[in-house]
């Protein structure tokens, strides 16, 4: 079991999906941690010492040694903690989740929210384009209450951070529900799952904070 003194540090933003991801996986193991809120635009001294290569959030601190990129600091901290497994034990299922999560973040991502957002095919084509990587997701999740089966795992920590809790938020801001319940019955069920999990409850961001900061996201995107 995690014991205090465990000397954990999280350097992270709050709208950051990656972020909100690996606060769910520390409570979800009962890792007391200290939370750093950083600046991404005016990086500290301290991600950037810590993150030389990226300089990106989020980076995990334990004892001292510091671990960047959300999906190796899940693996790390299920692997340091061994309570509440978030990753499968078996070696194909654990590999099937990597790759989702790996979709999760270079597809649904990009496509899903900076082509939406720049909408250059026009913003049918857009939707539809991003519908298509949902279709995939629809079927990943079919029968199940969460991606790794009864209970919250890696791959739910990875997408609903990504999907229902950030660029969902940014879909709404622009008037566009782009999963909606009759094409996707399985995804609503999982998010309306998600909602459930008081610790995903308590590690997403406020909805009308996160809209607004989107739409700013939205216009840098699109300006660029
Ligand atoms: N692949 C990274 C992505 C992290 C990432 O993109 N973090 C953003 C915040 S959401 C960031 O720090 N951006 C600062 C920048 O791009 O300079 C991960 O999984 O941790």
């Amino acid at each position: 079991m995690a014991e205090k003194g465990e000397d954990v540090k999280l350097l992270g933003f709050w709208a950051s999906p990656f972020t909100r991801r690996v606060e769910m996986a520390l409570k979800l193991k009962g890792v007391p941690y200290d939370y750093l809120e950083q600046d991404i635009v005016n990086k500290s001294p301290l991600l950037l010492q810590l993150n030389p290569v990226y300089k990106k959030v989020p980076v995990l601190v334990h004892k001292g040694k510091h671990i960047p990129e959300s999906h190796l600091i899940l693996e790390y901290i299920d692997q340091t903690w061994k309570q509440n497994p978030i990753l499968p034990q078996d070696p194909y299922e654990k590999a099937m989740a990597l790759f989702w999560a790996k979709f999760v973040d270079e597809q649904v991502g990009p496509v899903g929210f900076k082509a939406v957002v720049k909408a250059e095919k026009g913003i049918e084509v857009a939707i539809e384009e991003a519908r298509e990587l949902f279709t995939f997701l629809e079927k990943e999740v079919t029968g199940k209450d969460f991606f790794g089966g009864k209970t919250l795992g890696f791959l739910d920590m990875v997408a609903g951070s990504m999907i229902p809790f950030c660029i969902a938020r940014s879909w709404e801001g622009m008037g566009i529900d782009m999963i909606p319940e009759d094409k996707f019955p399985e995804l609503n069920r999982w998010i309306k799952n998600l909602k459930e999990v008081e610790i995903v409850r308590e590690c997403i961001p406020p909805k009308e904070k996160q809209i607004e900061h989107m739409k700013k996201v939205a216009e840098r995107i699109k300006s660029a």
